[in-house]
């Protein structure tokens, strides 16, 4: 099958510079994705958006190339609930990458099984209107119980404005939550105003509440792009982030978010987003925790 990219789509960037900043050895990226190849794993009819491919061998390349030793591949929502393309890329990996599924409550536990065998450890639960189309509550929920005795988390993507509607449902979840790209705050708003401060709240009140610190890229308006040399890109994303490691350093993941879906402005260089990585995480002990320790308890907790 062939797929014509949404209009406006922007591929990866290519080369990749090299990171100045040397990631501790054993480094986990644990946000990111395959897309198809769409010839061998169509992409979803129900997707919103229809993006390049993104193949495993190219996540693997710039890995390798970035320094990280591991990769958590999310599925991605152009793939809907039909995770080949993420299973294919596990069961290739070599035991380097783990997995988080998106999940129907058709799902057979023979499914779930064979899942668990090939590395997922999570299924992700996404809330983002321009992404998804809606899912009952009921039905989520249902899954996350499913889900919770073979030890996997979930992970919850949604708007900031949209938590004190989903608060209630979040904190009746059985396993641990992880929040993408910290619920996505408002970043020209005060890192100590009353957003913020209740998304800090959130994670302080349920200590099952962990957060990805990733994506500066997508939450920055006044950047600079990690673009060119940029080394101090996405600064106003900065005080978000670093508060979040300081206050909860064991309970966050960083990831490269790689091939970037849907980012209109531009696609980053993945060596420079890996060099905004110190500025969030200021001491080798709290990057160590972020980028090894937290993903390994989480994803590989047989090796720690
Ligand atoms: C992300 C962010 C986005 C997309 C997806 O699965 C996806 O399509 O997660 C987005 O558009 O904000 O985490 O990759």
């Amino acid at each position: 099958m062939s797929f014509e990219k949404s209009p406006g789509w922007l591929d990866w960037y290519q080369d990749p510079s090299k990171p100045l900043f040397q990631l501790p050895s054993g480094s986990v990226d644990a946000h990111c994705h395959v897309f198809g190849p769409g010839a061998q794993f169509p992409y979803a009819p129900e997707r919103k958006y229809t993006p390049c491919d993104a193949s495993k061998q190219q996540l693997f390349a710039l890995r390798d190339h970035l320094g990280f030793a591991r990769n958590v591949v999310v599925q991605a929502t152009c793939h809907g609930a039909d995770n080949r393309a993420m299973i294919d890329a596990l069961v290739h990996s070599g035991g380097k990458a783990r997995g988080v599924a998106t999940l129907k409550r058709a799902v057979t536990d023979a499914a779930l099984h064979a899942m668990h065998a090939a590395g997922v450890r999570g299924v992700r639960f996404n809330f983002v209107k321009r992404l998804v189309d809606f899912t009952p509550k009921d039905e989520l929920m249902e899954i996350a119980g499913r889900i919770a005795p073979l030890g996997w988390h979930v992970v919850v993507y949604f708007e900031s404005v949209d938590l004190r509607e989903l608060l209630d449902f979040f904190t009746a979840l059985p396993t641990t939550v992880v929040v993408d790209h910290m619920g996505r705050p408002d970043v020209t708003k005060p890192v100590d105003g009353p957003e913020f401060e209740a998304f800090v709240q959130f994670m302080r009140e349920y200590p099952n509440v962990w957060s990805k610190v990733s994506c500066p890229e997508r939450l920055s308006v006044s950047g600079p792009a990690a673009l060119n040399g940029e080394r101090h890109a996405y600064r106003d994303v900065v005080p978000f982030a670093r508060r979040i490691v300081e206050t909860f350093p064991d309970r966050v993941l960083w990831g490269t978010d790689w091939p970037h879906p849907n980012l209109k402005s531009h696609m980053p260089d993945d060596g420079l987003l890996v060099d905004f990585i110190p500025r969030i995480a200021t001491t080798s002990d709290l990057q160590r925790r972020l980028l090894v320790d937290n993903p390994m308890r989480l994803y590989w907790p047989e090796e720690t």
